[in-house]
């Protein structure tokens, strides 16, 4: 009798089999699969097409090995292969089940999926997506104009980017700035300098806002747009804005940035990376041609697939964002619902088309964490936890928030990272209660793992509560955040407990922005160890380095890396948001020095509309309470039903009107 879908194993039964098959030996393929990781994280950055990556990888295998980043690689790479092993044993008890008639609610579930996200589609706006050109480089060549002839790079210890000569060495950011000397002996390194790149980031934005006055700053040097409009109004082709658009920037800043244009946001960042540097490609809006592009299309292309998930995927046989559809009825049990999701929706080509500027994107969190040498002294730990929640303490000072929910993040010394999480009695945000909540958590888990060794600790809150002015309620309680429900589903994606759910597109986006990061500071650390080794010096120290120029801070006990605030443009948002702020401060400075008289009690206001029309008519009430006064002094105090008084405040209102509108014109 055909097995059905009910009769499918047991959770606990996959999980005591998968176990059996993940228990074996580390496989064969590990060394191949360590080889393709020592590759970094931007294996797949533009102007490396002609680069023979076989040979690349054997020459970072052999620079590398032996040495801290090595091991590091080696072992991230032996956890990633077990769990995978865990994945393939999980597929095959799946693929048994279904050979025996199982798993077609899986199966309906998923064309059901495809259905609804179908039904959602958008293909009536224009999205761009566009992205400076080797950025830093790019900045560092307008210095040294010299530098446009020779392979150099940016960054001190871990490459920040490289220029396009030295990409077709195989060079790219976040590699180790030794392991760069290698592939290319020639290579200059130039120090960060973060000033000038914030600069030109501005002006390239000046140029922005004339096409889209809201448009997404999603990272120091890559911009969202939505043309529809500017299309419309000018009555030209989303192309041709385009090229006018790259033009000016050229024109005002003087560097090259390259385009993607497509129905959405998702597929116009992949867009923009097709034809760089200094070109641009368009998916025309209709639905044959986004399924055409997405059927052959690497699925590490995505953003939200990092390094980890593309191997994964792979594994079960997922290359492309088109192969995901035949095996759609077995993500959710592989991956998870969320992982379900988005792929599917990655496989249909979906992605949002609502573009707003950054700094007024509703927050889901806030949190802090950080890379450290390994610390297992129980002491150690705890200090290490109050100093993570002081950290915390001034992010959600500085953002104005509260968490309802506080998640406690750790990172094993073998890479395995776990989360925990607590609802305290009331919102947080002073360090000494948000150590107080996270202290049981990180007990609990030292209980659990007697002598635990950690490398990285973070806390967060979520579900938050705004404490910005106007956003507290009559009862001085912050107004809890909602999502805008600008997802793909009509539905709103509720959590157990009533919770908004986050679009998963996001989810997915900020975690393998996450992973990247991560890497990054993680081989920042190593190669600062890597200057001391007797290996010897990396080059950048013995290049001069000009005054101006500063290198990355970075504190190897924990304090938060110049890489996290620029590298990757991680914490973007919040330098957009000091911007927002130092722009509000200079204005209120600036409405400080212009005043206008009050027409009532002719002193000198504020220049704020709102301002001034709430003094006048606190002045006029203030007029119309002396008349009713007087008038009781002369007649009756208590001021009957149809009494002159009554009337004269209704008069007072039309009044009033009259009066603003003379202040106005005056
Ligand atoms: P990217 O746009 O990813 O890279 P890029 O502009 O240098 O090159 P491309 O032509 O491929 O777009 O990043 C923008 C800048 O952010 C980059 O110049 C340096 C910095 N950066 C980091 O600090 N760390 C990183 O891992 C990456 C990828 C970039
Ligand atoms: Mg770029």
């Amino acid at each position: 009798m055909p097995r059905q879908d009910n009769d499918l194993a047991t959770e606990a039964e996959v999980a005591i089999h998968v176990a059996d098959i993940a228990a074996t030996p580390v496989a064969a393929s590990q060394h191949h699969s360590l080889k393709h990781s020592l590759l970094g994280p931007s294996l797949t950055k533009s102007g490396q097409d002609g680069v023979d990556q076989k040979k690349v990888s054997e020459i970072i295998y052999n620079a590398s090995k032996g040495s801290k980043y090595f091991n590091n690689e080696e072992h991230k790479d032996k956890n990633l292969t077990v769990k995978i092993n865990r994945i393939l044993a999980k597929k095959r008890e799946l693929q048994r089940i279904e050979a025996q008639g199982g798993l077609k609610q899986e199966k309906k579930k998923a064309d059901d999926c495809i259905a609804e996200l179908e039904y959602g589609r958008d293909l009536s706006q224009t999205i761009v997506h566009v992205d400076c050109d080797a950025f830093y480089a790019a900045v560092e060549e307008l210095d040294r104009p010299e530098l446009k002839e020779v392979p150099f790079a940016v960054g001190v210890g871990v490459l920040t980017t490289c220029n396009y000569m030295a990409r077709k060495f195989g060079c790219r950011s976040g590699m180790a700035g030794f392991v760069a000397d290698k592939l290319c002996p020639e290579l200059i390194h130039i120090p960060l300098n973060f000033g000038k790149y914030t600069a030109k980031a501005k002006e390239v934005r000046a140029v922005l806002e004339q096409y889209d006055p809201r448009f997404e700053s999603a990272s120091i040097d890559e911009a969202y747009l939505n043309i529809t409009k500017y299309c419309q109004d000018h009555n030209m082709e989303p192309e041709d804005v385009v090229e006018q658009m790259r033009a000016e920037v050229h024109a005002e800043a003087k560097i090259t940035i390259s385009g993607g244009i497509a129905a959405n946001a998702k597929l116009a960042k992949i867009c923009s990376n097709k034809n760089k540097p200094n070109g641009q490609y368009r998916i025309p809006s209709d639905r044959a041609s986004v399924l055409a592009f997405m059927r052959h299309l690497p699925t590490r292309k995505v953003n939200g697939i990092g390094r980890v998930f593309e191997r994964e995927l792979d594994a079960i046989g997922i290359k492309t964002c088109g192969d995901i559809y035949e095996q759609r009825h077995y993500l959710n049990k592989l991956f998870g619902e969320k992982a379900f999701q988005f792929l599917m929706s990655v496989h249909l080509g979906l992605g949002r088309t609502n573009v707003s500027p950054v700094e007024e994107h509703e927050r889901k969190s806030v949190g802090t964490e950080s890379t450290f040498h390994d610390i297992d002294s129980s002491d150690e730990l705890r200090q290490k936890l109050r100093w993570t929640a002081e950290e915390l303490e001034k992010d959600l000072k500085r953002t104005e928030f509260k968490g309802r929910t506080l998640v406690l993040k750790i990172k094993l010394h073998t890479y395995e990272v776990l989360s925990r999480q607590v609802q305290p009695p009331k919102a947080v945000y002073t360090a000494d209660d948000l150590f107080h909540y996270a202290l049981p958590m990180l007990h609990k888990e030292m209980k659990d793992r007697p002598g635990m060794k950690l490398r990285l600790m973070g806390l967060r809150c979520t579900h938050l509560v705004s404490m910005k002015k106007g956003e507290v309620d009559f009862f001085g309680r912050g107004r809890q955040l909602q999502d805008r429900g600008e997802s793909y589903s009509s539905k709103m994606d509720v959590d157990e407990e009533g919770w908004q759910k986050w679009p998963p597109d996001e989810e997915f986006e900020d975690a393998a922005r996450q992973e990247r990061q991560e890497e990054m500071e993680e081989l920042e650390r190593l190669s600062q160890q890597q200057q001391s080794d007797p290996r010897g010096p990396s080059r950048e120290d013995q290049l001069p380095s000009s005054p101006s120029t500063q290198k990355p801070k970075y504190d190897p006990d924990g304090a938060p890396s110049d890489y996290r605030r620029y590298g990757n443009g991680f914490a973007w948002r919040s330098i957009l948001e000091e911007e927002a702020a130092a722009r509000a401060v200079a204005e209120e400075a600036k409405a400080v020095l212009e005043q206008w008289n009050c027409p009532i009690c002719h002193s000198p206001q504020t220049a704020d509309e709102r301002k001034f029309n709430e003094h006048i008519d606190l002045c006029l009430s203030r007029e119309t309470i002396r008349e009713i006064v007087t008038k009781g002094d002369e007649g009756d105090s208590r001021v009957p039903e149809g009494s002159t008084a009554k009337r004269k405040r209704g008069q007072g209102a039309v009044d009033r009107g009259a009066v603003r509108k003379k202040a106005f014109f005056a």
